[in-house]
């Protein structure tokens, strides 16, 4: 079994204590950090399956999160931004009343490897405190709002409207998750929208221009 494999399988197993050690090996044997990354991405939708399947249970998709968590902490310095210059503020969060913080780390990461200073916000943001965050920080020149629960995505358009309302101006809004659709981002008036991590990176430079 490739090393990469063994990565997924233990991420889908839960099994948080020895991700770390196997991602070292996988890049070790030559593995790039994207591919171990997207390994790992590909076992959060296995997991999910089994879930929606009632195959597996919310305690093992917890158990699978931390997990990947774990192993996402070998390879982040490897994504770390080399550029000394920033591009401005990025404030990140997940919206209220979702919990799910995967997806918006990857987000953050990759924002942040782009060159933007990151405050991460965490998950169950309220939309007062996205709003807090646009008045408190400096050189703000992004909100990114992350959401997986089709429950909550109504947040991400009270989030939107809240920005709006607070009359402050200078930054643009992106919005993403597995539920969102570039469709819903512009009929809730976000600025922006991406599919995943990478090209949330690059929409959000385009947009700090
Ligand atoms: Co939850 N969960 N979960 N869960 N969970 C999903 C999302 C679900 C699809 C599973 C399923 O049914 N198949 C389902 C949602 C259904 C729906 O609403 N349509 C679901 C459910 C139902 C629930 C609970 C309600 C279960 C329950 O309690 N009965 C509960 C809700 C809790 C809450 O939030 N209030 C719940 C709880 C949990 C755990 C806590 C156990 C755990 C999360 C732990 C954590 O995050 N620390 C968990 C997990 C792990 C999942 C799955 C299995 C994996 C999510 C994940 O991390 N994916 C998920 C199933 C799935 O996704 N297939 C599921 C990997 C990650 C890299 O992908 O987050 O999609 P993702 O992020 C991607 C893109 O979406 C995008 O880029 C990322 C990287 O490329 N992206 C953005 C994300 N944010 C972006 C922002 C952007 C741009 C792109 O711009 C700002």
């Amino acid at each position: 079994m490739s090393k990469i494999n063994e990565v997924k399988a233990m991420v889908e197993a839960g099994k948080a204590k020895l991700v770390p050690g196997l991602v070292q090996e996988a890049l070790a044997e030559g593995n790039a950090a994207k591919d171990i990354l997207q390994g790992m991405v590909d076992s959060m939708r296995v997991v999910g399956d089994l879930f929606s399947a009632g195959e597996l249970f919310v305690p093992e998709m917890l158990m699978a999160a931390k997990a990947m968590s774990k192993g996402v902490e070998v390879l982040k310095p490897l994504f770390a931004d080399q550029s000394t210059s920033s591009l401005g503020t990025c404030i990140i969060g997940t919206v209220e009343g979702d919990l799910h913080d995967i997806g918006k780390n990857l987000v953050s990461m990759m924002i942040g490897s782009a060159g933007f200073d990151m405050v991460d916000l965490g998950v169950d943001v309220t939309p007062a405190k996205f709003v807090e965050a646009v008045k408190d920080n400096e050189n703000v020149k992004i909100v990114a709002c992350s959401g997986l629960l089709t429950t909550t995505m109504t947040k991400m358009q009270e989030t939107v409207q809240a920005l709006k309302a607070s009359g402050v101006t200078g930054y643009k809004v992106i919005v993403g998750g597995a539920p969102v659709s570039a469709e819903y981002a512009a009929s809730i008036g976000a600025d922006g929208f991406a599919p995943d991590a990478g090209s949330a990176a690059v929409k959000a430079v385009e947009l700090a221009k």
